[in-house]
């Protein structure tokens, strides 16, 4: 069996979630890792057990290195992704695709243009239990859309002392909540609906308007096991928490909440679809069980497993039911997909997995959210 070689570009909370699912499909292997020094590179090399630590420019230059995987700060992704294309490669980006949405059009058009495989993480879309509503849906048991309500809440930087990069605009973008975690949840949103946002309107809220940041470097979620130690105060410019309300194509309304700073909620998306048939509703942090509402008979709690779900989502699963699948699941299921496009050596015309575009798609309504708030009126996509 030929191994399709992979290269993973940094290495912070989610570079080894992307080696960890990577290793586990048959027909691949991580050759390399690159990180913003060579020191660093091979450091974390040898920690993870991977033979070669490359800087991002000496590794495009390998041309044993069919894919890449780019997992770097968001202000990286445009500049690594181009540079990977514009060298062959086919790639799986993090998201978001990039900052600014001329420069995800232009990584759009350069990867069809090259015609190489191109991939955005949106992971979350990979749960069983997800595709198990998005297929049930488009077979009519939800009924016409009434109303779509979503959170993602997270408390990694609830203390004016967490801190992070995601936190600084030069290297996150101008969004933070929503472009970090309201990308997911906006981007779930459509596609299990199968339904457009067509307006916004957004309001945020900065919490904390100063922060204590550390004087010495910490990973993502590594912040809440620091000790108050040195800390200098600076000024946050990008938002803890946002409301957006939502205008879809079918005429009917919804919302999301997206919050950094909820105790207690570790990394929650919650997400309620209420249709004409029934309402269903699914959560993160139980991801092998969904509830169905009814209003004429008892409502029901569907478990994950193989033999209850439709052909599409028990592809999904790995392991019979009971036995708990979640989030490094997800990303398995979605390089496995990836992959195949890969040893068929090109993009597939109707790709199964999130692509550029979807990227795109959703830099677009977080801008547009943006705008929003900062007009503090309705705006379309
Ligand atoms: C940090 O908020 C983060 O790691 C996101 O960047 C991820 O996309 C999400 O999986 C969990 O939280």
């Amino acid at each position: 069996m030929r191994k399709i070689k992979a290269a993973i570009v940094g290495t912070g909370f989610i570079g080894p979630a992307h080696l960890e699912a990577l290793r586990r499909i048959p027909n691949v292997e991580v050759k390399a890792l690159c990180e913003v020094n060579i020191e660093l590179a091979k450091e974390k090399a040898t920690l993870l057990g991977i033979p070669q630590a490359y800087t991002f420019e000496e590794m495009l230059k390998d041309e044993e290195i069919d894919v890449v995987h780019i997992c770097t700060p968001n202000f990286l992704h445009f500049s690594q992704s181009k540079a990977a294309l514009l060298a062959g490669k086919h790639l799986v980006c993090e998201k978001p695709l990039a900052t600014k949405i001329e420069e995800a059009e232009e990584l759009v058009a350069l990867a069809k243009e090259k015609g190489l495989v191109n991939a955005v993480h949106f992971n979350l879309r990979y749960y069983p239990m997800v595709r198990q509503m998005k297929t049930m849906r488009e077979s009519g048991e939800l009924g016409d859309i009434y109303s779509i309500m979503g959170s993602y809440l997270q408390d990694w930087l609830f203390l004016q002392t967490d801190y992070n990069w995601r936190l600084e605009p030069d290297k996150s973008g101008d969004s933070r909540a929503i472009a970090d975690i309201g990308s997911h949840l906006l981007d779930l949103t459509e596609y299990v609906t199968g339904l457009k946002i067509t307006e916004v309107m957004a309001d945020f809220s900065t919490v904390h308007k100063t922060r204590l940041k550390p004087l010495k470097a910490i990973e993502t979620y590594s912040g809440k096991m620091l000790n108050a130690a040195d800390y200098e105060e600076v000024a946050i410019n990008t938002e803890d928490h946002a409301t957006v309300m939502l205008r879809f194509d079918n005429g009917n309304k919804g919302s999301v909440t997206v919050s950094q700073v909820n105790a207690g909620r570790k990394n929650r998306l919650n997400i309620e679809i209420a249709g004409s048939k029934s309402n269903f509703e699914w959560c993160s942090e139980k991801p092998n069980e969904m509830w169905i509402g009814k209003r004429e008979v008892a409502n029901q709690q569907l478990m994950k497993d193989p033999a209850l779900f439709t052909p599409e989502a028990a592809g999904l699963i790995s392991f019979p039911g009971g036995h708990n699948e979640g989030f490094p699941d997800t990303s398995k299921q979605l390089f496995k997909e990836v992959y195949a496009a890969v040893l068929d050596g090109k993009q597939p015309d109707q790709p199964t997995f999130p692509t550029f575009e979807d990227g795109l798609r959703e830099l677009l309504i977080c801008e547009r959210i943006i705008e929003s708030h900062k007009k503090q009126a309705w705006v379309k996509i």
